[in-house]
């Protein structure tokens, strides 16, 4: 439908170098999809070569054998993890979904510090670009955690490579705090704390993580290129340093990082959840509550991944039980979402099917997850390939599920145009399907005892590595078929009415795609998001 005066955020300004100027939320949301985009098809390729080399053993004649030996598939493997994690998931859902539409979800004209949020892009970009150097320069083979004292010791651009991430962690600090200070000064008339939509919590939930653990991180990475640069004893035994302590710093961010890269998702679901089956949400409160309650506890489970570095048996029972506590604010979710669901009018559009998968395909992510943090267990299953396949069904039948679903919910809303519904659905048959076909062999291998981080196995585990190999094809397609879908919707789609899924929340109430300052009127609520009967 389009605003009045046929003027929206895209077609205001002209040429391109505005874009790289823009102080425009909305047109920053889309300097990171770009960017993102790319990032992971750039680990996506990496995925694929990893599991073509695992297609077969090594002494399999021409396949097998594809990454030439185990130094290069560690490199492989490195870049693979560190550009999904600190490039694709962690940035995805905020810096994308976020930056577009917190400000339009509260009413908001734009972000509380519109300049910084620029620099915080640009931040990133030259993160991302450091990273990406590295692989030019000298490949860093130590995976994407950065282990000491191998990291202290091997060749390769490690300290380039980690003061590339401390830039990156910089960019998501400085967008927390952006998006924090936003949701507590810039709320409409009327909005108050608990009727903010349920995304908009999650994104302020995750800020706030984003700003307390990322420090952190970045402290243990400067420590590190220190140590590496100067011969400084931090970590090295050789030098008086103790590896283990690298662990628990680089775990006392990366844990409470796995909820930055879930609650988003989370919020999105919520989102789809209740648009998709017109029902007001079920447990509003317990929801938004349980957000902050996952952030909360997320701070103290670190331990759980160090079962086996030698801390006490005391320590361990502890970390255990505090792990399984995160599992109380997670089933209540799952609790409300399924609640809202039930007697529900149902649409099986292409983003519910994403968040239906979301919810199966994060269950068995949450569920194994639990049962890695009963000590007995991971004492066998660490460092094999059950973990692979535990935290690929968080971070990919989770976030990315998420990721997707959001993407098409909002397409109408950020571009004006409708894409097409079949292709959407058959984009989401491919990954689904495609996806357990990839990752469910991987907890059957890991419990066998396949170890991760290796570039060849025992011809025992060869027949369910090829099923696993044959799976990450179907994601691909899946993939392209997505991208099609979105680039044939951008060049031929229909014109996007204002509130195509009838849902109830700001941001469909102004113009598809919304103009520069996002509203005609300053929105005055005077009722919750969900209330549809
Ligand atoms: C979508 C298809 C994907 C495939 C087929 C795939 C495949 C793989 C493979 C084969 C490994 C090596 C496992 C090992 O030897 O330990 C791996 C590791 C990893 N993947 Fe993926 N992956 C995919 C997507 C993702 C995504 C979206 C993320 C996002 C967070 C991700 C994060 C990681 C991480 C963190 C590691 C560990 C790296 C390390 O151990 O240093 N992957 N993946
Ligand atoms: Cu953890």
């Amino acid at each position: 439908m389009g605003h009045a005066s046929g003027k929206n955020y895209i077609n205001e300004e002209p040429g391109l170098l505005s874009w790289f100027t823009s102080l425009d939320h909305k047109r920053i949301a889309i300097l990171y999809f770009v960017s993102i985009m790319f990032f992971f098809l750039v680990g996506g390729i990496m995925a694929l070569l990893l599991r073509l080399e695992l297609f077969a053993v090594n002494s399999a004649p021409n396949v097998g054998n594809i990454l030439k030996n185990g130094d290069v598939y560690n490199q492989v493997l490195t870049y693979h993890g560190a550009v999904m994690v600190f490039m694709v998931i962690v940035p995805g859902i905020p810096a994308i979904l976020g930056n577009f539409f917190l400000p339009l979800q509260i009413g908001a004209k734009d972000v509380a510090f519109p300049r910084l949020n620029l620099a915080s892009w640009y931040i990133f970009m030259l993160g991302a670009a450091l990273a990406v150097i590295t692989f030019f320069v000298a490949k860093v083979d130590t995976g994407w955690t950065f282990y000491t004292p191998y990291s202290i010791r091997t060749g390769g651009a490690v300290v380039m490579m980690v003061v590339a991430a401390f830039i990156m962690g910089m960019s998501s600090i400085v967008t927390g705090l952006n998006f924090i200070v936003t949701v507590h000064k810039l709320r409409a008339p009327g909005m108050s704390m608990f009727r903010i939509p349920l995304f908009t919590w999650a994104i302020y939930s995750t800020a706030i993580i984003q700003v307390l653990a990322t420090p952190v991180l970045g402290i243990t990475l400067l420590l590190l290129a220190m140590e590496r640069t100067f011969g400084v004893g931090i970590f090295d035994p050789k030098l008086g340093g103790d590896p283990v302590l690298f662990q628990h710093f680089f775990w006392f961010y990366s844990h409470p990082a796995v909820y930055i890269m879930i609650l988003p998702a989370m919020g999105v679901i919520s989102e789809l959840i209740t648009t998709y089956s017109k029902k007001t949400i079920f447990g509003y409160t317990a929801i938004a509550f349980s957000s902050i309650g996952i952030a909360a506890v997320s701070f103290f489970v670190w331990g759980h991944h160090m079962f086996v570095s030698g801390q006490s048996e005391i320590a361990g029972i502890v970390f255990s039980f505090l792990t399984m506590l995160v599992g109380v604010p997670t089933a209540i979710k799952m609790f409300n979402w399924l609640a809202t669901l039930y007697k529900g009018s149902i649409e099986f559009t292409a983003p519910m099917l994403y968040a239906l998968g979301f919810l199966f395909l994060f269950a068995i992510g949450g569920v194994t997850g639990i049962m890695l943090a009963v000590t007995a267990i991971d004492v066998h299953f660490h460092d094999t390939y059950f973990v692979v396949a535990h935290f690929h069904y968080v971070m990919v039948g989770g976030t990315l599920m998420a990721i997707m679903g959001g993407f098409f919910h909002w397409f109408p809303k950020m571009f004006g145009k409708m894409y097409s519904e079949v292709g959407a659905r058959w984009s989401w048959v491919f990954i689904f399907i495609g996806f357990n076909v990839t990752f469910f062999p991987q907890f059957i291998l890991g419990a066998k005892g396949m170890p991760r981080r290796y570039f060849d196995y025992v011809p025992e585990y060869e027949t369910l590595n090829r099923v696993s190999t044959v799976g990450s094809w179907l994601i691909t397609i899946g993939f392209l078929i997505g991208l099609y879908v979105i680039v044939q919707g951008l060049r031929k789609g229909k014109q996007a009415p204002d509130n195509p899924w009838g849902s109830k929340t700001l941001e469909w109430q102004t113009s598809s795609p919304p103009i520069m300052h996002n509203f005609d009127h300053d929105p005055v609520v005077t009722a919750g998001p969900y209330e549809y009967k």
